[in-house]
């Protein structure tokens, strides 16, 4: 999609402050997550690594797109006019490609899967993202009402539709597998995944439907809030399902060690 397109004050305004506000937002949860590790035992700190390092790389992207942004628009007149450079949209399906695999790891880490299965979910994910993202690249640059746009969507769509059907199956499987408690943090973790990860498709198609500049603005601001989800919020209900495990564990000890020493 271009960007060759006039916006108003208001449309710039809209786009300009929603890339503010998840620079803040993912700035925060990288600090936020760096301090509330080490509250938890060494053992049950991976996922959070995981999305403190997702954080660090989403902040630099945020910072690109911002900058890219407001690289593409000059004012004209009371209108934000194109410049000439045009707006990178890349920074966001390069930081998928580095994020989505990061994300897909902190789940798999709560998922109580032994190494091997693991291993064999994570590649399998690893592969399918990589495959959905790329092919999503060149229908996200071709024009809104292209047959490029919507085949490039459909290829994409297949592995978006595989990964989502993988996780369903093995977050459902893993669920007689948690301690007693975990389990309604698991349903929130799963819907959040389907909620978030369910925007990214929507905010690619709805420049098709409501075009021109409210398009530009729709779709940056749908992939805004889609990444604050599926990122910060994801994580910290990740790190929540970490902490109640870590809480667990803790008290088995204590009751065994009690039940030894009587
Ligand atoms: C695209 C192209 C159109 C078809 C589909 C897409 C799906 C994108 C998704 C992205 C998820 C990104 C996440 C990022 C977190 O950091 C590429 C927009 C299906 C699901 C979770």
């Amino acid at each position: 999609m271009s960007l060759a397109t006039i916006l108003s004050l208001n449309q710039y305004n809209i786009v300009y402050n929603v890339l503010s506000f998840v620079i803040a937002t993912m700035l925060a949860g990288f600090i936020g997550f760096l301090l509330i590790r080490s509250s938890l035992p060494a053992k049950h700190r991976n996922a959070l690594t995981l999305g403190t390092l997702v954080m660090a790389i989403a902040d630099y992207h945020y910072f690109r797109i911002f900058n890219s942004f407001t690289a593409a628009y000059h004012i004209v007149g009371g209108k934000y006019v194109p410049t000439g450079i045009p707006f990178n949209e890349a920074y966001r399906y390069v930081d998928w490609l580095l994020t989505v695999p990061l994300l897909l790891a902190e789940l798999v880490t709560v998922l109580e899967l032994t190494p091997k299965e693991s291993k064999v979910l994570i590649s399998k994910l690893v592969v399918a993202s990589s495959l959905m993202i790329a092919l999503g690249y060149p229908g996200q640059i071709s024009p809104v009402h292209s047959t490029a746009r919507t085949l490039w969507a459909a290829a994409s769509s297949v592995f978006f539709v595989y990964i989502l059907y993988v996780l369903f199956v093995e977050i459902q499987k893993s669920l007689d597998k948690q301690p007693e408690g975990v389990r309604p943090l698991m349903f929130t973790l799963r819907a959040l995944l389907l909620l978030s990860w369910g925007f990214y498709p929507i905010a690619y198609i709805l420049p098709s439907f409501v075009g021109g500049a409210t398009g530009i603005v729709v779709s940056q601001v749908g992939y805004s809030i889609a990444d604050v989800v599926a990122k910060p919020l994801f994580t910290y209900f990740v790190y929540k399902v970490s902490k109640l495990k870590a809480e667990v564990e803790e008290k088995e000890e204590a009751d065994l060690r009690s039940s030894l020493a009587a």
